[in-house]
């Protein structure tokens, strides 16, 4: 069988991936199976870089890593990707922070990880590369040389054309994606967003079989909606740790309900319209007052981006004034959690909840959605109330679907949840379950698979300005002053 080559701006630790699960444990088992290599960034900052990646062998895999330099996480990892990219495909023009040279310590990161990936790759070896920190990786190695079958999945939305064309550097950014043999996306949406900005940028050709024909080669464009492994995350959400049965107890006996959300604290995630809409309810609706608590768990993520830090203040402000305007001695309304749980206890979390809030205001899929109707006791199913803007919408119909702008539509959704008779419960579950287990993480990884090893390949030295590997963070390589605006 072929190997596989994943590249991520991380790299998972393949000995604990079992045990933290998600979507590491589908990439780590479709590792496994082949035999090959896992490339990414080790999370570490040092003033000077190696000529080569650090390597580990896990079994039949290499685990393949490497530092940055202070500047490059500046430019590429909270500059470029994390103030530009994930703003932008966000649909938050808002939280651009666009430098120049973001762009450029983007390009020469991805520079500098194809030449340290470029000596561990064999001819036949399908490359799988993922998500917007490392959109110029096939252009950085077929610029190498590289012949093999590269593939491209973007895990977070692609935005519609005009807004992807308020990027200074939209033309480059989309003309290095067309170096991939396979790009998938998370949902038709996405896929028609990338299609429409081709057409109307005339960058390519969109055959009547869906294939983007570039450069004399065929591109596959799909959508590959993303999930969990629902049959795991069942059987996790059934054993509650001791901690959890005893709160569950406790407000069982005094016959409270729960409703959950849980998130990495990014803007994205519509956590402040979140919290109001919550208020309201309680201000709508005062005899909840003492029998619903809202459980939120949101670890920080991305402290270095300014955005992420007036963020947390917001909530923090929010939780304030909430519990303190309703709480009483023996009742907090509202829980906010700023810390990591362990998959464990989410999973039983969420099956001693009642309701699920997943309101993004934009994002990719969101696997939260899928964990929680995972998690849930088929016989007495808790709700979920999902963002018409979730990735996970396009899916899961069954769900009450909101408008996370409209804090009192969102407040009205909590209310029915609550108060949904268990037949409804029962039906709407038994359908989302249905969906979460056909477009589990074993049919999302099997089809790009399929599509990778069906793919055409690009033969070595195709591209017209190919250049030697020679050399890796060097302002004087051909490759990075190529790639740069
Ligand atoms: P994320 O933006 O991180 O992922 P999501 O899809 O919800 O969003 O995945 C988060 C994962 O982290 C889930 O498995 C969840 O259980 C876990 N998690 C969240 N909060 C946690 C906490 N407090 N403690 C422990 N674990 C927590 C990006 C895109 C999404 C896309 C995924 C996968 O933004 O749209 O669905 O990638 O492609």
């Amino acid at each position: 069988m072929t190997r596989l080559v994943i590249v991520s701006n991380r790299v998972a630790d393949l000995t604990k991936a079992t045990q933290s699960g998600g979507l590491a444990v589908g990439l780590a088992d479709a590792l496994r199976k082949r035999g090959g290599v896992w490339f990414g960034w080790n999370g570490e900052q040092h003033d000077t870089l190696p000529e080569s990646a650090h390597a580990k062998r896990v079994g039949n895999v290499q685990m393949l890593s490497a530092p940055l330099t202070p500047e490059d996480y500046a430019q590429y990892y909270v500059g470029f990707a994390n103030s530009v990219l994930w703003p932008l495909f966000h649909y938050r023009l808002d939280h651009v922070e666009y430098e120049p040279e973001f762009f450029d310590g983007y390009c020469r990161v991805n520079n500098y990880f194809a030449d340290l990936l470029v000596p561990h790759l064999e001819p036949d070896d399908l490359v799988w590369v993922h998500d917007y920190h490392l959109i110029p990786m096939a252009d950085c190695l077929r610029r190498r040389g590289c012949g093999q079958r590269l593939g491209f999945f973007l895990h977070i939305p692609f935005p519609p054309h005009d807004l992807l064309s308020a990027s200074p550097n939209h033309e480059r950014l989309v003309e290095m994606l067309l170096h991939y043999d396979v790009i998938g996306f998370q949902t038709a949406a996405d896929v028609s967003n990338f299609r429409h900005y081709v057409e109307d940028w005339n960058v390519a050709t969109i055959a009547d079989d869906g294939t983007l024909q570039f450069d004399g080669r065929s591109i596959v464009l799909k959508a590959y909606p993303i999930g969990i492994d629902v049959e795991t995350f069942r059987t996790m959400s059934a054993a509650a740790p001791e901690d959890v049965r005893i709160d569950t107890d406790r407000r069982e006996l005094l016959r409270r309900k729960q409703i959950i959300g849980v998130d990495r604290l990014d803007y994205s995630k519509g956590l402040p319209e979140r919290f109001r809409a919550f208020e309201r309810l309680l201000a709508h609706h005062p005899e909840l007052e003492r029998v619903v608590s809202f459980l939120q768990i949101a670890p920080s993520t991305r402290e270095d981006v300014d955005a992420y830090a007036d963020l947390r203040a917001e909530l923090e402000g929010l939780a304030g004034s909430i519990n303190g305007r309703h709480s009483d001695f023996n009742w907090t309304p509202l829980r906010y959690i700023n810390r990591p749980v362990s998959r464990e206890k989410l999973a039983a979390l969420f099956r001693a909840s009642h309701v699920g809030l997943v309101t993004p205001l934009r994002d990719g899929m969101n696997l939260v959605a899928k964990e929680f109707v995972a998690a849930q006791d088929a016989e007495d199913p808790g709700v979920l109330v999902l963002s018409q803007f979730a990735g996970a919408a396009e899916d899961l119909a069954e769900a009450l679907i909101i408008n996370p702008y409209d804090e009192d539509g969102m407040a009205d959704a909590i209310h029915a949840a609550l108060h949904m008779p268990r037949d409804e419960r029962r039906e709407r579950h038994a359908a989302l379950l249905k969906r979460i287990r056909e477009h589990d993480a074993a049919a999302w990884l099997a089809s790009f698979m399929a599509d990778l090893d069906s793919a055409g390949r690009c033969p070595p030295g195709r591209h017209p300005e190919t250049v030697s590997t020679a050399g890796f963070n060097d302002l004087t390589n051909p490759a990075f002053t190529e790639t740069s605006p």
